[in-house]
């Protein structure tokens, strides 16, 4: 009796998670562009941009995708198992919903609206929906540095959580950007940081107004300085400056009862060179360079959360974190015509 070799098991291979994309500006090219690359497991199917142009000049970046009219078709692509929305954020409220209705996991750039209305909306929809569709595009909960300072806050090493200093400094802001913009589009990012380092709620928020630099547009406050205290009593400083002309500067100051630690001081490679008298290191001239591995973390991430059905990565921001930022910017933008701080408001976390 011969032995009959026993073939190998067939498994058949992986397939890759299909993205569609909303939106393919500064933000979502760069997102086509790292699912194409660097992202394992996934690829861009189908994309839509309100200009036809740009949706085709991405589509020419990712291999085998496809260009469509309209978000809604996105969305609705039987070639679409998940949605990356990064239209401007007026549109994420519809769009998000969208998705949670046709049952696709949706990662959504900040801010998840321009209002905590909209955003409450989107908390109870998938709520309603009885699964977990929405993850929220804060990279930084992805950054090298920040998951280190959460580490040693966890840890116990740094004591009590006293104060988080933080300063948020772009080169320029793009046309049209204004005081709405600066609260729900830049310091969103610090707002997300308070509930991800110190896991509570901002109760009240001042926001100061200074002196605008020059190469504000008309009637934008550029600088201005943020003051948030959250449920235990920590303060929280956030210094937002759009218009600094230099570079990109992102940093965070966690000062605690047992030491202080400082995350974004820009200490890569400093260079001496005779030739050009120069001694130093580089800045970033803005948040994609800065921050390309948070990003690269964070979608790795989320694709791997939606190949196992789970569709939001553990560190990832939720629909509810995207609704509590929501509702202390309304509050933060409140404050800049107030004197003194104004009180934020959130309703019941659907449980
Ligand atoms: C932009 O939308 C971002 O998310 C950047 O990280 C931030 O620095 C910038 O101010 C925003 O406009």
């Amino acid at each position: 009796m011969t032995d009959t070799p026993t073939a190998p098991p067939q498994t058949a291979p992986p397939e890759d998670v299909r993205i569609g994309v909303i939106g393919v500006g500064k933000m979502g090219a760069d997102h086509v562009e790292r699912i194409s690359r660097r992202t394992k497991g996934a690829r861009v199917s189908v994309i839509s941009d309100y200009l036809r142009e740009t949706a085709e000049k991405a589509s020419a970046t990712a291999p085998g995708s496809r260009v469509v009219a309209t978000p809604e078709e996105v969305i609705a692509a039987d070639d679409v198992d998940a949605v990356l929305i990064a239209s401007p954020g007026q549109f994420h409220r519809e769009q998000v919903l969208a998705a949670i209705e046709a049952g696709k996991p949706v990662l959504c750039e900040k801010p998840l609206a321009m209002n905590p209305q909209d955003a409450y909306d989107v908390v109870r929809a998938e709520h309603a929906s009885g699964r977990t569709f929405v993850s929220l595009g804060f990279m930084r909960r992805f950054d090298a540095g920040y998951v280190e300072l959460k580490d040693a806050l966890e840890s116990g090493e740094l004591g009590t959580p006293l104060l988080l200093n933080c300063k948020h400094r772009n080169a320029e802001a793009p046309p049209g950007f204004d005081n709405t913009m600066m609260v729900y589009d830049s310091a969103v990012h610090e707002i997300d940081a308070i509930s991800y380092f110190l896991q509570e709620p901002v109760v009240s928020v001042q926001t100061i107004a200074a002196r605008s630099t020059e190469n504000a547009p008309e009637g934008l406050s550029d600088p201005m300085l943020l003051l948030f205290r959250t449920a235990s009593g920590t303060l929280v400083t956030d210094e937002l400056y759009v218009n600094t002309k230099s570079g990109y500067e992102v940093r965070t100051e966690l000062v605690g009862s047992l030491g202080s630690a400082t995350v974004g001081l820009e200490v890569g490679r400093v260079t001496t060179q005779l030739a050009g008298g120069r001694w130093g290191g580089s800045v970033a001239p803005d948040f994609r360079p800065r921050f390309i591995d948070a990003y690269d973390a964070q979608v790795q991430a989320w694709v791997t959360a939606v190949a196992d059905g789970s569709n939001v990565a553990p560190r990832s921001a939720t629909a509810w974190d995207g609704y509590a930022a929501a509702a202390v910017c309304e509050a933060a933008e409140q404050a800049l015509s107030v004197d003194g701080a104004v009180e934020v408001t959130l309703q019941e976390r659907p449980v």
